[in-house]
Protein backbone atom coordinates (compact mmCIF):
# COMPACT_ATOMS: atom_id res chain seq x y z
CA UNK A 1 0.00 0.00 0.00
CA UNK A 2 3.05 2.40 0.57
CA UNK A 3 4.61 1.95 -2.81
CA UNK A 4 0.92 1.93 -4.45
CA UNK A 5 0.62 5.50 -2.25
CA UNK A 6 3.71 6.41 -3.51
CA UNK A 7 2.93 6.07 -7.25
CA UNK A 8 -0.36 8.18 -6.17
CA UNK A 9 2.31 10.44 -5.03
CA UNK A 10 3.78 11.02 -8.45
CA UNK A 11 1.01 11.29 -10.41
CA UNK A 12 -0.33 14.21 -8.53
CA UNK A 13 3.10 15.71 -8.73
CA UNK A 14 2.78 15.28 -12.45
CA UNK A 15 -0.72 15.77 -13.66
CA UNK A 16 -0.53 16.99 -17.17
CA UNK A 17 1.01 13.33 -18.35
CA UNK A 18 -0.90 11.34 -15.70
CA UNK A 19 -4.01 9.00 -14.24
CA UNK A 20 -5.15 7.47 -12.08
CA UNK A 21 -8.11 4.96 -13.23
CA UNK A 22 -10.04 2.50 -11.06
CA UNK A 23 -12.22 -0.25 -12.15
CA UNK A 24 -14.45 -3.31 -11.13
CA UNK A 25 -17.87 -4.54 -12.08
CA UNK A 26 -20.46 -4.63 -10.17
CA UNK A 27 -20.30 -3.40 -6.21
CA UNK A 28 -16.34 -2.94 -6.73
CA UNK A 29 -17.00 -0.65 -10.06
CA UNK A 30 -19.63 1.38 -8.13
CA UNK A 31 -16.61 1.83 -4.79
CA UNK A 32 -14.49 3.03 -7.88
CA UNK A 33 -17.08 5.60 -8.79
CA UNK A 34 -17.29 7.14 -5.23
CA UNK A 35 -14.11 7.15 -4.76
CA UNK A 36 -13.41 8.67 -7.48
CA UNK A 37 -16.06 11.12 -7.20
CA UNK A 38 -15.06 11.83 -3.69
CA UNK A 39 -11.19 12.15 -4.51
CA UNK A 40 -11.64 14.58 -7.74
CA UNK A 41 -13.89 16.52 -5.28
CA UNK A 42 -11.18 16.61 -2.72
CA UNK A 43 -8.15 17.64 -5.64
CA UNK A 44 -10.80 20.51 -7.06
CA UNK A 45 -10.36 22.29 -3.86
CA UNK A 46 -6.95 23.49 -4.28
CA UNK A 47 -7.32 23.90 -7.80
CA UNK A 48 -5.52 21.35 -8.80
CA UNK A 49 -6.38 18.76 -11.95
CA UNK A 50 -8.58 16.30 -11.72
CA UNK A 51 -6.69 13.38 -12.73
CA UNK A 52 -8.44 10.12 -11.21
CA UNK A 53 -10.96 8.25 -13.18
CA UNK A 54 -13.24 5.42 -12.88
CA UNK A 55 -14.47 2.60 -15.24
CA UNK A 56 -17.59 0.28 -14.45
CA UNK A 57 -18.39 -2.81 -16.50
CA UNK A 58 -21.12 -2.03 -18.43
CA UNK A 59 -21.30 1.77 -18.06
CA UNK A 60 -22.63 4.47 -16.08
CA UNK A 61 -25.63 2.37 -16.06
CA UNK A 62 -24.17 -0.16 -14.15
CA UNK A 63 -24.12 2.14 -11.14
CA UNK A 64 -28.05 1.45 -10.47
CA UNK A 65 -28.74 -1.65 -12.33
CA UNK A 66 -26.57 -4.54 -12.33
CA UNK A 67 -24.96 -5.50 -15.66
CA UNK A 68 -22.99 -9.06 -15.13
CA UNK A 69 -22.44 -9.75 -18.78
CA UNK A 70 -20.16 -7.31 -19.46
CA UNK A 71 -17.96 -8.55 -16.67
CA UNK A 72 -17.46 -11.85 -18.56
CA UNK A 73 -15.38 -10.02 -21.69
CA UNK A 74 -11.59 -9.36 -21.08
CA UNK A 75 -11.40 -7.55 -24.41
CA UNK A 76 -13.86 -5.20 -23.73
CA UNK A 77 -12.30 -3.68 -20.21
CA UNK A 78 -8.97 -3.55 -22.13
CA UNK A 79 -10.93 -1.55 -24.83
CA UNK A 80 -12.03 0.86 -22.36
CA UNK A 81 -9.17 1.45 -20.15
CA UNK A 82 -7.15 2.03 -23.39
CA UNK A 83 -9.66 4.99 -24.78
CA UNK A 84 -9.67 6.15 -21.46
CA UNK A 85 -5.69 6.27 -21.38
CA UNK A 86 -4.99 7.60 -24.29
CA UNK A 87 -2.31 10.38 -24.46
CA UNK A 88 -1.16 9.80 -21.34
CA UNK A 89 2.17 8.84 -20.38
CA UNK A 90 1.87 7.54 -16.81
CA UNK A 91 -1.03 5.17 -15.79
CA UNK A 92 -1.49 3.61 -12.22
CA UNK A 93 -4.12 1.37 -13.16
CA UNK A 94 -6.04 -0.31 -9.63
CA UNK A 95 -8.34 -3.30 -11.05
CA UNK A 96 -10.68 -4.27 -8.34
CA UNK A 97 -12.54 -7.40 -8.22
CA UNK A 98 -13.19 -8.97 -4.25
CA UNK A 99 -13.57 -12.37 -5.72
CA UNK A 100 -10.33 -12.21 -7.91
CA UNK A 101 -12.38 -13.40 -10.57
CA UNK A 102 -14.11 -11.01 -13.27
CA UNK A 103 -12.71 -11.42 -16.33
CA UNK A 104 -13.59 -7.28 -17.80
CA UNK A 105 -10.45 -7.02 -14.92
CA UNK A 106 -8.37 -9.92 -16.37
CA UNK A 107 -8.60 -8.33 -19.60
CA UNK A 108 -7.68 -4.63 -17.94
CA UNK A 109 -4.97 -6.31 -15.90
CA UNK A 110 -3.23 -7.89 -19.04
CA UNK A 111 -3.23 -5.21 -20.94
CA UNK A 112 -1.33 -3.24 -18.45
CA UNK A 113 1.59 -5.80 -18.47
CA UNK A 114 1.72 -5.61 -21.52
CA UNK A 115 2.69 -1.82 -21.36
CA UNK A 116 4.57 -1.78 -18.56
CA UNK A 117 6.23 1.35 -19.64
CA UNK A 118 3.55 3.55 -19.45
CA UNK A 119 1.27 1.67 -16.85
CA UNK A 120 1.68 0.20 -12.92
CA UNK A 121 -1.05 -2.16 -12.52
CA UNK A 122 -2.35 -3.08 -9.07
CA UNK A 123 -5.10 -5.79 -8.57
CA UNK A 124 -7.38 -5.33 -5.61
CA UNK A 125 -8.85 -8.43 -4.34
CA UNK A 126 -9.87 -10.71 -1.53
CA UNK A 127 -8.34 -13.91 -2.11
CA UNK A 128 -5.12 -15.51 -2.10
CA UNK A 129 -3.56 -15.82 -5.78
CA UNK A 130 -3.40 -19.34 -5.54
CA UNK A 131 -7.29 -19.12 -5.38
CA UNK A 132 -7.84 -16.88 -8.06
CA UNK A 133 -10.25 -18.08 -10.86
CA UNK A 134 -8.56 -20.62 -12.90
CA UNK A 135 -11.65 -21.08 -15.55
CA UNK A 136 -11.65 -20.21 -19.12
CA UNK A 137 -12.59 -17.10 -20.35
CA UNK A 138 -14.73 -15.52 -23.04
CA UNK A 139 -12.35 -15.91 -26.77
CA UNK A 140 -9.47 -15.58 -24.39
CA UNK A 141 -6.14 -17.64 -23.88
CA UNK A 142 -5.81 -17.01 -19.95
CA UNK A 143 -7.23 -17.14 -16.89
CA UNK A 144 -7.57 -14.64 -14.07
CA UNK A 145 -5.12 -16.76 -12.05
CA UNK A 146 -2.86 -16.83 -15.12
CA UNK A 147 -2.48 -12.71 -14.73
CA UNK A 148 -2.75 -12.63 -10.92
CA UNK A 149 0.31 -15.14 -11.18
CA UNK A 150 2.19 -11.98 -13.63
CA UNK A 151 1.35 -9.50 -11.08
CA UNK A 152 3.10 -11.41 -8.44
CA UNK A 153 6.20 -11.99 -10.89
CA UNK A 154 6.34 -7.98 -11.83
CA UNK A 155 5.40 -6.98 -7.97
CA UNK A 156 8.99 -8.42 -7.38
CA UNK A 157 10.19 -5.43 -9.42
CA UNK A 158 7.65 -3.11 -8.10
CA UNK A 159 6.44 -2.91 -11.64
CA UNK A 160 3.27 -4.30 -10.65
CA UNK A 161 1.21 -4.80 -6.90
CA UNK A 162 -1.28 -7.27 -5.51
CA UNK A 163 -3.16 -5.93 -3.08
CA UNK A 164 -5.28 -9.29 -1.22
CA UNK A 165 -5.89 -9.03 2.22
CA UNK A 166 -8.25 -11.91 3.22
CA UNK A 167 -11.09 -10.75 4.42
CA UNK A 168 -13.43 -14.23 5.82
CA UNK A 169 -17.04 -14.90 4.17
CA UNK A 170 -19.41 -12.69 3.39
CA UNK A 171 -21.92 -12.62 5.98
CA UNK A 172 -24.11 -13.45 3.06
CA UNK A 173 -22.52 -16.06 1.21
CA UNK A 174 -22.59 -15.01 -2.59
CA UNK A 175 -22.53 -11.03 -2.28
CA UNK A 176 -19.41 -9.02 -2.33
CA UNK A 177 -21.45 -5.59 -1.59
CA UNK A 178 -20.72 -6.26 2.00
CA UNK A 179 -17.28 -6.39 3.70
CA UNK A 180 -15.22 -6.97 0.19
CA UNK A 181 -16.88 -3.29 -1.34
CA UNK A 182 -16.42 -1.44 2.55
CA UNK A 183 -12.25 -3.72 2.47
CA UNK A 184 -12.21 -1.67 -1.14
CA UNK A 185 -13.01 1.80 0.12
CA UNK A 186 -10.95 1.47 3.17
CA UNK A 187 -7.94 0.45 1.07
CA UNK A 188 -8.45 2.92 -1.81
CA UNK A 189 -8.88 5.94 0.18
CA UNK A 190 -6.02 4.83 2.72
CA UNK A 191 -3.91 4.80 -0.65
CA UNK A 192 -5.71 8.10 -2.18
CA UNK A 193 -5.42 10.12 1.10
CA UNK A 194 -1.97 9.63 1.89
CA UNK A 195 -1.06 9.97 -1.88
CA UNK A 196 -2.55 13.44 -1.73
CA UNK A 197 -1.18 14.43 1.90
CA UNK A 198 2.60 13.56 0.39
CA UNK A 199 2.01 15.37 -2.96
CA UNK A 200 0.21 19.12 -1.36
CA UNK A 201 1.02 18.95 2.35
CA UNK A 202 4.72 17.65 2.57
CA UNK A 203 4.15 14.31 4.40
CA UNK A 204 5.87 11.13 3.89
CA UNK A 205 4.33 8.27 2.97
CA UNK A 206 4.79 5.44 5.37
CA UNK A 207 3.17 2.55 7.27
CA UNK A 208 2.40 4.27 9.95
CA UNK A 209 0.87 7.10 8.10
CA UNK A 210 -1.22 3.96 6.18
CA UNK A 211 -2.17 2.11 9.36
CA UNK A 212 -3.62 5.46 10.88
CA UNK A 213 -6.00 6.12 8.01
CA UNK A 214 -7.19 2.47 8.77
CA UNK A 215 -7.16 2.31 12.48
CA UNK A 216 -9.01 5.63 11.48
CA UNK A 217 -11.69 3.69 9.88
CA UNK A 218 -11.55 0.94 12.94
CA UNK A 219 -12.92 4.09 14.59
CA UNK A 220 -15.92 4.34 12.04
CA UNK A 221 -16.87 1.07 13.16
CA UNK A 222 -17.17 0.91 16.51
CA UNK A 223 -19.09 4.18 16.47
CA UNK A 224 -21.33 2.88 13.84
CA UNK A 225 -22.24 -0.25 15.65
CA UNK A 226 -22.43 1.93 18.73
CA UNK A 227 -25.62 2.28 17.85
CA UNK A 228 -27.19 -1.23 17.14
CA UNK A 229 -29.79 -0.57 19.38
CA UNK A 230 -31.25 1.81 16.87
CA UNK A 231 -30.08 0.32 13.54
CA UNK A 232 -31.80 -3.15 14.90
CA UNK A 233 -35.16 -1.08 14.76
CA UNK A 234 -34.55 0.40 11.61
CA UNK A 235 -33.78 -3.10 10.58
CA UNK A 236 -36.90 -4.61 12.25
CA UNK A 237 -38.93 -1.40 10.66
CA UNK A 238 -37.84 -1.90 7.12
CA UNK A 239 -38.32 -5.91 7.32
CA UNK A 240 -41.98 -5.09 8.28
CA UNK A 241 -42.46 -2.68 5.61
CA UNK A 242 -40.52 -5.13 2.61
CA UNK A 243 -43.39 -8.02 4.27
CA UNK A 244 -46.74 -5.79 3.84
CA UNK A 245 -45.15 -5.14 0.26
CA UNK A 246 -44.44 -1.44 0.56
CA UNK A 247 -41.07 0.14 0.66
CA UNK A 248 -38.35 1.43 1.60
CA UNK A 249 -36.62 4.78 0.55
CA UNK A 250 -33.21 6.64 1.06
CA UNK A 251 -33.15 9.94 0.18
CA UNK A 252 -29.39 11.17 0.42
CA UNK A 253 -27.64 14.45 0.40
CA UNK A 254 -24.24 14.42 -1.98
CA UNK A 255 -21.91 11.12 -1.63
CA UNK A 256 -24.52 9.57 1.60
CA UNK A 257 -26.93 9.75 -1.63
CA UNK A 258 -24.65 7.31 -3.82
CA UNK A 259 -23.95 5.34 -0.47
CA UNK A 260 -28.40 5.02 -0.51
CA UNK A 261 -28.32 4.45 -4.52
CA UNK A 262 -25.64 1.84 -4.38
CA UNK A 263 -26.90 -0.02 -1.63
CA UNK A 264 -30.67 0.03 -2.76
CA UNK A 265 -29.82 -0.68 -6.95
CA UNK A 266 -27.61 -4.03 -5.56
CA UNK A 267 -30.80 -5.79 -3.56
CA UNK A 268 -31.96 -6.44 -7.01
CA UNK A 269 -29.56 -8.93 -7.88
CA UNK A 270 -28.63 -9.95 -4.32
CA UNK A 271 -31.86 -10.88 -2.73
CA UNK A 272 -34.05 -10.87 -5.85
CA UNK A 273 -35.67 -7.92 -4.88
CA UNK A 274 -37.89 -6.12 -7.39
CA UNK A 275 -36.27 -2.95 -8.00
CA UNK A 276 -38.74 -0.66 -5.91
CA UNK A 277 -38.83 -2.32 -3.05
CA UNK A 278 -35.51 -0.13 -1.00
CA UNK A 279 -34.84 2.44 -3.82
CA UNK A 280 -32.53 5.77 -3.40
CA UNK A 281 -32.20 9.03 -4.23
CA UNK A 282 -29.81 11.74 -4.12
CA UNK A 283 -30.42 15.71 -3.86
CA UNK A 284 -29.92 17.03 -7.74
CA UNK A 285 -30.18 13.81 -9.41
CA UNK A 286 -27.25 13.02 -11.93
CA UNK A 287 -26.28 16.55 -11.68
CA UNK A 288 -24.82 15.82 -7.66
CA UNK A 289 -23.46 12.12 -9.36
CA UNK A 290 -21.42 13.87 -11.89
CA UNK A 291 -21.13 10.24 -13.34
CA UNK A 292 -19.51 10.56 -17.04
CA UNK A 293 -22.82 9.61 -19.07
CA UNK A 294 -24.72 12.31 -17.19
CA UNK A 295 -28.12 12.11 -17.48
CA UNK A 296 -29.85 8.43 -17.58
CA UNK A 297 -33.16 9.10 -16.66
CA UNK A 298 -34.24 8.41 -20.35
CA UNK A 299 -33.21 4.60 -19.39
CA UNK A 300 -36.50 4.08 -17.49
CA UNK A 301 -37.93 4.26 -13.67
CA UNK A 302 -34.36 3.05 -12.20
CA UNK A 303 -32.95 5.93 -13.47
CA UNK A 304 -35.34 7.87 -11.88
CA UNK A 305 -33.24 9.23 -8.79
CA UNK A 306 -33.74 12.86 -8.22
CA UNK A 307 -35.05 14.15 -4.78
CA UNK A 308 -37.68 16.08 -7.06
CA UNK A 309 -38.47 13.11 -9.01
CA UNK A 310 -39.37 11.62 -5.21
CA UNK A 311 -41.60 14.40 -4.22
CA UNK A 312 -43.25 14.45 -8.21
CA UNK A 313 -43.89 10.17 -7.88
CA UNK A 314 -43.67 8.57 -5.15
CA UNK A 315 -44.84 10.97 -2.29
CA UNK A 316 -48.10 11.75 -3.56
CA UNK A 317 -48.85 7.91 -2.81
CA UNK A 318 -46.51 7.15 0.44
CA UNK A 319 -47.95 5.11 3.08
CA UNK A 320 -47.40 4.84 6.73
CA UNK A 321 -45.87 1.62 5.93
CA UNK A 322 -43.32 2.94 3.96
CA UNK A 323 -40.23 3.47 5.67
CA UNK A 324 -38.53 6.85 4.49
CA UNK A 325 -34.63 7.11 5.97
CA UNK A 326 -32.84 10.37 5.20
CA UNK A 327 -29.02 10.65 5.00
CA UNK A 328 -27.29 13.53 5.57
CA UNK A 329 -24.50 15.31 7.56
CA UNK A 330 -24.26 18.82 9.13
CA UNK A 331 -22.17 19.72 6.10
CA UNK A 332 -25.74 19.46 3.90
CA UNK A 333 -28.23 22.44 3.27
CA UNK A 334 -30.42 21.90 6.71
CA UNK A 335 -33.42 24.33 5.61
CA UNK A 336 -33.78 21.90 2.49
CA UNK A 337 -33.26 18.49 4.28
CA UNK A 338 -36.38 20.14 6.67
CA UNK A 339 -38.71 21.43 4.20
CA UNK A 340 -38.43 17.98 2.21
CA UNK A 341 -38.64 15.80 5.91
CA UNK A 342 -41.61 18.19 6.32
CA UNK A 343 -43.16 17.53 3.16
CA UNK A 344 -42.79 13.75 4.01
CA UNK A 345 -44.73 14.29 7.43
CA UNK A 346 -47.45 15.27 5.95
CA UNK A 347 -48.03 11.81 4.22
CA UNK A 348 -46.26 9.72 7.07
CA UNK A 349 -44.23 9.36 10.74
CA UNK A 350 -42.59 6.40 9.61
CA UNK A 351 -39.78 9.04 8.78
CA UNK A 352 -36.00 8.34 10.41
CA UNK A 353 -32.76 9.71 9.68
CA UNK A 354 -28.83 8.84 9.10
CA UNK A 355 -27.59 12.06 10.52
CA UNK A 356 -23.53 12.84 10.88
CA UNK A 357 -22.20 15.56 13.35
CA UNK A 358 -18.97 16.85 13.93
CA UNK A 359 -17.70 17.70 17.31
CA UNK A 360 -16.20 21.18 15.68
CA UNK A 361 -16.85 23.16 12.74
CA UNK A 362 -13.68 24.79 12.37
CA UNK A 363 -11.29 22.22 10.66
CA UNK A 364 -9.10 22.36 7.65
CA UNK A 365 -11.00 21.01 4.24
CA UNK A 366 -8.40 18.24 3.82
CA UNK A 367 -10.10 17.30 7.37
CA UNK A 368 -13.44 17.61 6.51
CA UNK A 369 -12.91 15.29 3.53
CA UNK A 370 -11.53 12.55 5.21
CA UNK A 371 -14.93 13.41 7.28
CA UNK A 372 -16.95 12.70 4.49
CA UNK A 373 -15.42 9.55 3.30
CA UNK A 374 -16.14 8.03 7.15
CA UNK A 375 -19.29 9.15 7.19
CA UNK A 376 -19.94 7.66 3.77
CA UNK A 377 -18.27 4.72 5.62
CA UNK A 378 -20.49 4.49 8.04
CA UNK A 379 -23.96 5.10 6.52
CA UNK A 380 -22.53 2.21 4.05
CA UNK A 381 -22.33 -0.21 6.98
CA UNK A 382 -25.71 1.17 7.82
CA UNK A 383 -27.52 0.83 5.04
CA UNK A 384 -26.05 -2.61 4.57
CA UNK A 385 -27.33 -3.72 7.72
CA UNK A 386 -30.86 -2.14 7.28
CA UNK A 387 -31.13 -4.39 3.42
CA UNK A 388 -29.56 -7.08 4.39
CA UNK A 389 -31.64 -7.03 7.65
CA UNK A 390 -34.67 -6.96 5.99
CA UNK A 391 -34.79 -9.16 2.69
CA UNK A 392 -33.82 -11.84 5.91
CA UNK A 393 -36.64 -10.91 7.74
CA UNK A 394 -38.22 -11.04 4.63
CA UNK A 395 -37.14 -15.11 3.79
CA UNK A 396 -34.71 -14.31 0.52
CA UNK A 397 -32.15 -16.00 2.56
CA UNK A 398 -31.58 -19.41 3.29
CA UNK A 399 -28.90 -20.43 6.05
CA UNK A 400 -26.81 -17.14 4.84
CA UNK A 401 -27.09 -18.10 1.42
CA UNK A 402 -28.62 -16.08 -1.46
CA UNK A 403 -30.26 -18.62 -2.86
CA UNK A 404 -32.14 -16.81 -5.22
CA UNK A 405 -29.68 -14.99 -7.21
CA UNK A 406 -29.68 -13.90 -10.73
CA UNK A 407 -27.89 -16.55 -12.77
CA UNK A 408 -26.48 -13.91 -15.10
CA UNK A 409 -23.03 -14.40 -15.78
CA UNK A 410 -19.95 -17.19 -15.34
CA UNK A 411 -18.95 -16.30 -12.21
CA UNK A 412 -23.03 -16.83 -10.71
CA UNK A 413 -23.48 -19.63 -12.88
CA UNK A 414 -20.68 -21.51 -11.00
CA UNK A 415 -21.77 -20.23 -7.68
CA UNK A 416 -25.46 -21.54 -8.33
CA UNK A 417 -23.92 -25.35 -9.22
CA UNK A 418 -22.22 -24.79 -6.35
CA UNK A 419 -25.08 -23.80 -4.02
CA UNK A 420 -27.16 -26.75 -5.51
CA UNK A 421 -24.42 -29.12 -4.32
CA UNK A 422 -23.47 -27.56 -0.90
CA UNK A 423 -27.78 -27.96 -0.01
CA UNK A 424 -28.69 -31.47 -1.87
CA UNK A 425 -25.17 -33.15 -2.11
CA UNK A 426 -25.43 -34.12 -5.69
CA UNK A 427 -23.14 -34.45 -7.83
CA UNK A 428 -22.36 -31.10 -10.11
CA UNK A 429 -23.54 -32.87 -13.15
CA UNK A 430 -26.82 -33.46 -11.75
CA UNK A 431 -27.32 -29.76 -9.79
CA UNK A 432 -25.98 -28.49 -13.57
CA UNK A 433 -28.82 -30.15 -15.58
CA UNK A 434 -31.10 -29.50 -12.96
CA UNK A 435 -30.20 -25.83 -13.29
CA UNK A 436 -29.95 -25.90 -16.99
CA UNK A 437 -34.03 -26.99 -16.74
CA UNK A 438 -34.57 -23.78 -14.43
CA UNK A 439 -33.00 -21.59 -17.20
CA UNK A 440 -34.26 -22.93 -20.65
CA UNK A 441 -38.10 -23.80 -18.57
CA UNK A 442 -37.92 -27.63 -19.99
CA UNK A 443 -37.72 -30.82 -18.37
CA UNK A 444 -36.09 -31.95 -21.72
CA UNK A 445 -32.89 -30.72 -22.19
CA UNK A 446 -31.92 -30.62 -25.85
CA UNK A 447 -28.38 -31.29 -27.37
CA UNK A 448 -27.63 -27.37 -27.94
CA UNK A 449 -28.64 -26.69 -24.27
CA UNK A 450 -26.01 -28.85 -22.06
CA UNK A 451 -23.61 -28.24 -25.06
CA UNK A 452 -23.45 -24.40 -25.18
CA UNK A 453 -21.11 -22.43 -23.96
CA UNK A 454 -21.60 -21.02 -20.16
CA UNK A 455 -22.15 -17.62 -21.40
CA UNK A 456 -24.85 -18.63 -23.83
CA UNK A 457 -27.12 -20.36 -20.53
CA UNK A 458 -26.77 -16.74 -18.80
CA UNK A 459 -27.43 -14.22 -21.67
CA UNK A 460 -31.51 -13.44 -20.99
CA UNK A 461 -31.91 -13.24 -24.35
CA UNK A 462 -31.11 -16.81 -25.77
CA UNK A 463 -32.43 -18.25 -22.84
CA UNK A 464 -36.66 -18.82 -22.35
CA UNK A 465 -36.54 -17.53 -18.96
CA UNK A 466 -35.08 -14.38 -18.71
CA UNK A 467 -33.73 -14.70 -15.61
CA UNK A 468 -36.96 -13.66 -14.32
CA UNK A 469 -35.81 -15.02 -10.36
CA UNK A 470 -36.21 -18.22 -8.86
CA UNK A 471 -34.35 -19.88 -11.22
CA UNK A 472 -31.71 -21.33 -8.14
CA UNK A 473 -35.04 -21.68 -6.42
CA UNK A 474 -36.65 -24.10 -8.96
CA UNK A 475 -33.54 -26.30 -9.66
CA UNK A 476 -32.90 -27.03 -5.58
CA UNK A 477 -37.04 -27.93 -5.49
CA UNK A 478 -36.69 -30.34 -8.11
CA UNK A 479 -33.48 -31.93 -7.22
CA UNK A 480 -34.30 -32.58 -3.80
CA UNK A 481 -38.15 -33.76 -4.52
CA UNK A 482 -37.26 -35.50 -7.64
CA UNK A 483 -40.08 -33.54 -9.24
CA UNK A 484 -40.71 -32.18 -12.38
CA UNK A 485 -40.38 -28.23 -13.19
CA UNK A 486 -44.25 -27.31 -13.52
CA UNK A 487 -44.29 -29.44 -9.99
CA UNK A 488 -41.77 -26.93 -8.75
CA UNK A 489 -43.09 -24.14 -9.77
CA UNK A 490 -46.29 -24.73 -7.71
CA UNK A 491 -44.73 -25.77 -5.02
CA UNK A 492 -42.95 -22.52 -4.91
CA UNK A 493 -46.21 -20.27 -5.58
CA UNK A 494 -47.37 -22.46 -2.64
CA UNK A 495 -44.99 -20.39 -0.45
CA UNK A 496 -44.64 -17.03 -1.24
CA UNK A 497 -41.33 -17.18 0.93
CA UNK A 498 -38.40 -18.44 -0.48
CA UNK A 499 -36.79 -19.91 2.79
CA UNK A 500 -40.38 -21.63 3.60
CA UNK A 501 -40.64 -22.46 -0.05
CA UNK A 502 -37.06 -24.17 0.62
CA UNK A 503 -37.53 -25.35 4.43
CA UNK A 504 -40.88 -27.04 3.21
CA UNK A 505 -39.04 -29.03 0.45
CA UNK A 506 -36.19 -29.83 2.42
CA UNK A 507 -38.32 -31.35 5.69
CA UNK A 508 -40.98 -32.96 3.51
CA UNK A 509 -38.50 -34.88 0.76
CA UNK A 510 -38.19 -38.55 1.77
CA UNK A 511 -34.44 -38.92 1.97
CA UNK A 512 -32.82 -36.12 4.06
CA UNK A 513 -29.61 -34.66 2.40
CA UNK A 514 -28.02 -32.57 4.74
CA UNK A 515 -25.81 -29.65 4.36
CA UNK A 516 -22.47 -30.76 3.08
CA UNK A 517 -19.70 -29.14 5.35
CA UNK A 518 -18.56 -26.14 3.52
CA UNK A 519 -14.99 -27.43 2.97
CA UNK A 520 -16.03 -30.73 0.90
CA UNK A 521 -17.10 -28.49 -2.42
CA UNK A 522 -14.85 -26.52 -4.71
CA UNK A 523 -14.07 -22.99 -2.82
CA UNK A 524 -16.41 -20.00 -4.46
CA UNK A 525 -14.96 -17.39 -5.83
C1 LIG B 1 -18.20 -8.26 -9.02
C2 LIG B 1 -19.70 -8.56 -8.94
C3 LIG B 1 -20.23 -8.36 -7.53
C4 LIG B 1 -21.70 -8.75 -7.47
C5 LIG B 1 -21.92 -10.16 -8.03
C6 LIG B 1 -21.33 -10.28 -9.41
O1 LIG B 1 -17.50 -9.10 -8.14
O2 LIG B 1 -20.38 -7.69 -9.81
O3 LIG B 1 -20.08 -7.02 -7.12
O4 LIG B 1 -22.16 -8.70 -6.12
O5 LIG B 1 -21.32 -11.13 -7.18
O6 LIG B 1 -19.94 -9.90 -9.37
P1 LIG B 1 -15.92 -9.01 -7.96
O7 LIG B 1 -15.30 -9.00 -9.33
O8 LIG B 1 -15.62 -7.76 -7.19
O9 LIG B 1 -15.57 -10.25 -7.18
Amino acid sequence: MVDVAKRVEMMLRDPEESLIVLSGCGTSGRIAFLLVTSFNEMVKAPKQKQICSYIIAGGDRAMLTSQEAPEDDPALGARMLDKICAGKKHVLFVGISCGMSAPFVAGQLDFCLKHLDVFTPVLLGFNPVHMARSEPMQDCSFHFKDVAERMIAEQRHKKAFVLNPVLGAEAISGSSRMKGGSATKIILESILLAGHEAAFRGKRVTPECISAWITASEMVYETTYSHSDELAALIHQAGESLQMKAHVYYIGWQTLGIIGLTDASECVPTFGADFDDIRGFINNGFREMKNKEGDLSFLGPEFVIGHKDFVDTILPSLSQNDVMLFLFTVNDDLHEVTALADQVRRRTSNLHAIAHDLEKFTIPVIVMVSHLQRWELSTKWCLNAISTGAHVLKGKVYMNYMIDLRVTNSKLYRRAINILQRFTGCSKGECERALLRAIYSTDDLSEDMTSADVWKHTDGESTVNKFKFLVVPTALVMIQCGCTLAEARHHLDCHPVIRDAVSACFSSSKTKNFIKPLDSVEAEP
